[in-house]
């Protein structure tokens, strides 16, 4: 679930838990906060919106800010993620803002990916240069109680017939819902659970799981060897070599390939 700050994925994914545990489905959420690394009204207001839940043994709730740890947001957020998975939450749902790279990356790892946005305009054109188009399979328009709604979904239309998507993929449906009252929450879980099956069924969830993989593992080596990196620019060794760019007499290139000598095949 991503989107802008303030467009309403908490109050939504709220509203969501309340429709899933009607039809006693339990779920986890993970709600990732990337700009205050312990404290931090995004976290309080999360706790405070979902609060609803906070007794319900089926609903499981964790903030997470991981600004400054190691491997970051990137690492923390899979790793978080397949841990609910080994207890056995079958759904998992990652709140994430929708601005930074590295958001829109954890938000387009996810099996299903929502992009909530407001209606008025100039939304949709945000969400598009934000990344979140491409990485859209549900839109849903937050706030429909406002106006502009039919101005955000002509928008969206116009985008995707401009995306020139394959004929037989997924179009992304696009729901409007009002997370305060609960109103187009049942067809928003639907436009999910129908992206779900045609995810199964086309094979793009066994290619996006493949994909993660990938890159998770591709993530963590290049984690380590900055890690390594880190540990052999140090001692007499690194001293000359810096002080021989510095005067001038080597090149920071050759100087790093001596620093790398023998080091990737130890
Ligand atoms: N009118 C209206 N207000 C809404 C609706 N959904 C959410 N809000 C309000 O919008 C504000 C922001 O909602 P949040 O759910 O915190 O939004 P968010 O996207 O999680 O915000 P961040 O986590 O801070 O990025 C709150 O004051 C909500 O009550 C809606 O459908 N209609
Ligand atoms: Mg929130």
């Amino acid at each position: 679930m991503t989107g802008a700050p303030g467009s309403g994925k908490s109050t939504l994914t709220s509203a969501l838990i309340g429709h899933m545990r009607s039809r006693d489905i339990d779920v986890a959420v993970l709600a990732i906060d990337p700009s205050s690394p312990f404290t931090g009204g995004a976290i309080l207001g999360d706790r405070v919106r979902m609060q609803d839940h906070a007794t319900d043994p089926g609903v499981f709730i964790r903030s997470m800010a991981t600004r400054g740890h190691l491997g970051g947001l990137a690492l923390a957020a899979p790793e978080a993620v397949r841990l609910l998975d080994a207890v056995g939450r079958r759904w998992i749902i990652v709140e994430t803002v929708g601005v930074g790279q590295v958001e829109v990356e954890i938000a387009g790892k996810a099996d299903t990916t929502v992009v909530v946005l407001n209606p008025g305009w100039g939304d949709s054109v945000q969400a598009n240069k934000a990344g979140l188009m491409e990485i859209a399979d549900v839109f849903a328009i937050n706030k429909a109680d406002c106006k502009g709604v039919e101005e955000t979904r002509r928008d969206l239309e116009q985008m995707l017939d401009l995306s020139e998507l394959p004929a037989d993929s997924w179009r992304p449906p696009i729901v409007a819902t009002v997370a305060t009252t609960g109103d187009g929450i049942g067809e928003f879980w639907d436009a999910i659970n129908a992206h779900r099956v045609h995810a199964q069924q086309s094979g793009q969830l066994e290619s996006r799981r493949s994909f993660r993989a990938r890159e998770e593992l591709r993530e963590i080596v290049a984690n380590r060897l900055y890690q390594r990196a880190r540990q052999i620019c140090t001692g007499d060794r690194w001293e000359a070599l810096t002080e021989a760019v510095a005067a001038h007499e080597s090149d920071p290139w050759t100087a790093a390939d001596t620093m790398l000598d023998g080091v990737l095949d130890a």
